[in-house]
């Protein structure tokens, strides 16, 4: 079996080409194994190629996806709005969640008219209280292994998105939960949320992301105290600690999304691109390569009408009318 390199054909009675998928020999087996079925599902087949975002996406419009919803807002076209609408588990992130989830943000990459997209939970209790315990209880470890690469991959396309992520934390935001949040540009909390990296009371550790994330975002040593204790932070303790950006009332956390996104809109998309672009990829760099690499984006930006726009509208003092070009 070539464990690498799939041409994949009739799924449901549509063809989908695996071309150069590299995955690893696990997801591979798991993928064959659903299409030796008679009546492969699509959600399972989704589940385990989710590595590919955009065939994730064409594969899952075919299935009927449940757990999520997202819409773009009325009155502006800049925010479009993820909603987790599994409230009955406090939106937990099942498989299922993180591969449609996955698909969400893959589609809206290529959606022109949301630069900034806003994730948020269904209900007034949690934005997302974790992975689903229940799932993993019974994961083998080469399962458990692929179950923590997917939510890994899902926050890896966020954080490395051409949009902006806003996490609308409306109540818990736990585990996986705090590391989908973690690997947003911006957290909105309200003033009922908490936050946490509560793994090791169930004897795990985080597998999405948190052990790296968040040092990263608070420092070192609060970042091991919460990994440690796996306690709960209120939103004016996360507030201090720089886990979120600002606490809002739970009714005005969506509204603040829209006006954030309203005001990046206003301002250059290039630059806005790069400018966090540089920012992150920074972040895993030594000091003078990041430096570097910042250099050369302020060359291609210099490259932009869009840059020859902002300052001749400054200097004829008007409003800069950006084409994100
Ligand atoms: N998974 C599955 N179901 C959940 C989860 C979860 N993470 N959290 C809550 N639920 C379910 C409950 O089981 C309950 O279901 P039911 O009504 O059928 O009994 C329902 O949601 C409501 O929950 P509670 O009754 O517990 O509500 P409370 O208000 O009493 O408590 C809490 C709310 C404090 C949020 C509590 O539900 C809780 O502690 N939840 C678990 C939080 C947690 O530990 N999260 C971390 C999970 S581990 C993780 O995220 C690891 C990520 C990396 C995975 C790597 C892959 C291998």
């Amino acid at each position: 079996m070539n464990q690498g390199n799939w041409n994949l054909e009739t799924v449901h009675g549509e063809i989908f080409r695996l071309e150069k998928l590299s995955c690893s020999p696990f997801i591979a087996a798991q993928i064959m194994k659903v299409l030796e079925k008679s009546n492969p599902s699509t959600t399972d087949l989704a589940k385990w190629i989710s590595l590919d975002q955009v065939l994730t996406a064409r594969i899952l419009k075919l299935a009927n996806s449940h757990y999520y919803g997202y819409s773009k807002h009325i009155s502006t076209l800049n925010l479009a709005i993820i909603t987790i609408t599994r409230e009955k588990a406090l939106n937990a992130l099942s498989p299922d969640v993180v591969t449609e989830l996955t698909t969400a943000i893959a589609e809206l990459e290529l959606d022109d008219d949301a630069p900034v997209i806003a994730l948020t939970g269904a209900g007034d209790k949690a934005f997302v209280a974790g992975a689903d315990i229940a799932a993993m209880r019974d994961m083998n470890p080469m399962e458990a292994v692929a179950f923590s690469e997917m939510g890994a991959n899902l926050c890896q396309a966020m954080e490395t998105s051409s949009k902006t992520y806003i996490a609308a934390v409306n109540g818990f935001a736990l585990g996986g939960g705090c590391e989908v949040a973690l690997a947003c540009d911006f957290v909105y909390a309200s003033t009922k949320a908490k936050l946490g990296q509560p793994e090791v009371k169930l004897g795990i550790i985080p597998g999405f992301g948190g052990t790296q994330r968040l040092p990263r975002v608070i420092g070192l040593g609060p970042a091991l105290e919460l990994l440690a204790t796996g306690r709960h932070v209120k939103a004016d303790e996360a507030l201090r600690l720089g886990l979120v950006n600002h606490v809002y009332a739970a009714d005005q956390l969506l509204p603040e999304a829209r006006k954030l996104a309203d005001t990046i809109a206003a301002n250059g998309p290039i630059a806005v691109r790069y400018a966090m672009e540089a920012a992150l990829k920074g972040r895993s760099l030594p000091m003078d390569e990041a430096l570097w690499y910042e250099a050369n984006l302020f060359g291609l930006i210099s490259s932009t009408a869009d840059m020859k726009e902002g300052m001749r509208a400054f200097l004829e003092k008007r409003k800069a009318e950006f084409r994100d070009e």
